[in-house]
C-alpha cells in the first residue's frame, strides 16, 4: 500500500471511529415531561436546550406521554432505560407511582432527578421545586383576594381548577392554598375540581364550576393549562368581570385574557430557567460535581437541598396589564 494511500485511509478511519466516539461521550439527558403539547414544558425545553449548547457535550432527549398520566410516563422510562441514557429529570404525574420504574433506572446507573412535579424521595436523587412551595400555595390566594378587590366586592367565593389529582406540585399547592386560606377571610373556597392538565377537560370544568356556583367570584388554576381554558371558559359564557381567573400561567398564552379584563393578574416563575436548572443539575450529577447540600446550576447559581434533596430554584413573578406584553414574547 502507497504512503498516500495508507494515510488517507487513516484518516477516513479515524472519522468512523472517532466521530461516534465523540457522540458517545455526549452526557444523554431526558426531560420527561407531564405530557407533550404543553407550552409550560416547551420554554422549560428551550431552557434545557440552552443549557446543551453552553456545556457543548449534552444530549438533551426532550420526552413524554400524549395524556398526563403515570402509565404514559412508565412507558416512555421504560424506553429511556433500554437507550441507556445517563440522566433523567422528570416532572411526575404521580409521586408513588413511577418510583418502581426511577428505581430501576437508578440500579442502572442512571441519575434520576424530579423537578417542577416531584416523585417520592426513593425514586430520586435530587428534586428542584420552582420556588417555595409555601409562596407559590400563599401567592395563589393573594391573587384571588386581588380578583375580589378588582371586582370592588370585600367578600367572595373562590374555587380552585387544578391539574390531574395524582400531580405532585398541583396537591402541595393545593394544601398551602388551604393553610394560607385563614388569613384570607373575604373568600369562601367553594370547589376543587380537576382538567388533567388537558386543554378540553380542563374547559368543560370550568364551565361546570359557572354552572354549579352562580356566585363564584374567582377561579384560582394553579396550572397553565387550567388558567387558559378557565379564562376562556369565561370569556365565552360572557362572565368577564363577574368571574375573575387567576393562577399560575404563562404571559404568552395570557396577554390576550389581561387585555379582555378575564384575568386582572396572574404569576408564574420563569419555565425557561427552571428547564436550563434542571439540565445543569442532571449533569452536574452524571459528572459527579456535587455533593449532598449543593448542586450548581449554571448561571442560576447552586441548588441548596434541604435533608430531603429538594431545592427551590426563584421566586415568582406577578404579571398584569403594565408588564404581561413585555413577557408574553420570552415565555
Ligand atoms: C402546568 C403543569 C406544571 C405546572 C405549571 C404551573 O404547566 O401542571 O406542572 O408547574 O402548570
Amino acid at each position: 500500500m502507497s504512503k498516500k494511500l495508507f494515510s488517507a485511509l487513516a484518516v477516513v478511519m479515524s472519522m468512523v471511529f472517532l466521530a461516534p466516539a465523540y457522540a458517545e461521550d455526549n452526557v444523554r439527558i431526558a426531560l420527561v415531561v407531564k405530557a407533550l403539547g404543553i407550552g409550560f414544558f416547551e420554554a422549560a425545553n428551550e431552557g434545557a436546550q440552552e443549557a446543551a449548547a453552553e456545556l457543548g457535550d449534552v444530549e438533551v432527549i426532550y420526552t413524554g406521554p400524549t395524556s398526563t398520566t403515570a402509565e404514559g410516563q412508565i412507558e416512555v422510562i421504560t424506553s429511556l432505560i433500554a437507550q441507556r441514557v445517563d440522566a433523567i429529570a422528570v416532572s411526575a404525574n404521580d409521586t408513588q407511582a413511577l418510583v418502581p420504574i426511577l428505581k430501576r433506572a437508578q440500579q442502572r446507573g442512571i441519575k434520576v432527578i424530579s423537578w417542577d412535579s416531584g416523585v417520592a424521595e426513593e425514586g430520586r436523587l435530587v428534586h428542584l421545586n420552582p420556588s417555595s412551595n409555601e409562596l407559590i400555595g400563599r401567592m395563589n390566594v393573594s391573587l384571588a383576594a386581588d380578583a375580589l378587590e378588582q371586582k370592588g366586592v370585600s367578600s367572595g367565593q373562590m374555587a380552585i381548577l387544578s391539574a390531574t389529582p395524582t400531580s405532585t406540585n398541583q396537591n402541595i399547592w393545593i394544601d398551602e392554598m388551604e393553610k394560607a386560606l385563614p388569613e384570607f377571610s373575604q373568600l369562601e373556597l367553594v370547589d376543587t375540581v380537576y382538567g388533567d392538565d388537558m386543554a378540553d377537560k380542563s374547559y368543560r370544568e370550568a364551565v361546570a364550576l359557572l354552572r354549579n356556583h352562580p356566585d363564584l367570584d374567582v377561579i384560582v388554576a394553579p396550572t397553565t393549562v387550567g388558567i387558559l381554558a378557565a379564562a376562556q371558559a369565561v370569556s365565552d359564557q360572557g362572565r368577564v368581570g363577574e368571574v375573575y381567573v387567576t393562577g399560575l400561567g404563562l404571559p404568552s398564552e395570557l396577554a390576550g385574557h389581561v387585555a379582555s379584563g378575564a384575568i386582572h393578574n396572574f404569576a408564574i416563575w420563569n419555565p425557561i430557567d427552571l428547564g436550563y436548572s434542571a439540565t445543569m443539575i442532571a449533569y452536574n450529577l452524571v459528572k459527579g460535581n456535587s455533593n449532598d447540600q449543593q448542586v450548581p446550576m449554571g448561571r442560576m447559581g447552586v441548588a441548596e437541598l434541604d435533608a430531603g434533596g429538594s431545592a427551590a430554584m426563584s421566586d415568582p413573578f406577578i404579571y398584569d396589564a403594565s408588564n404581561v406584553d413585555e413577557f408574553a414574547s420570552i415565555f
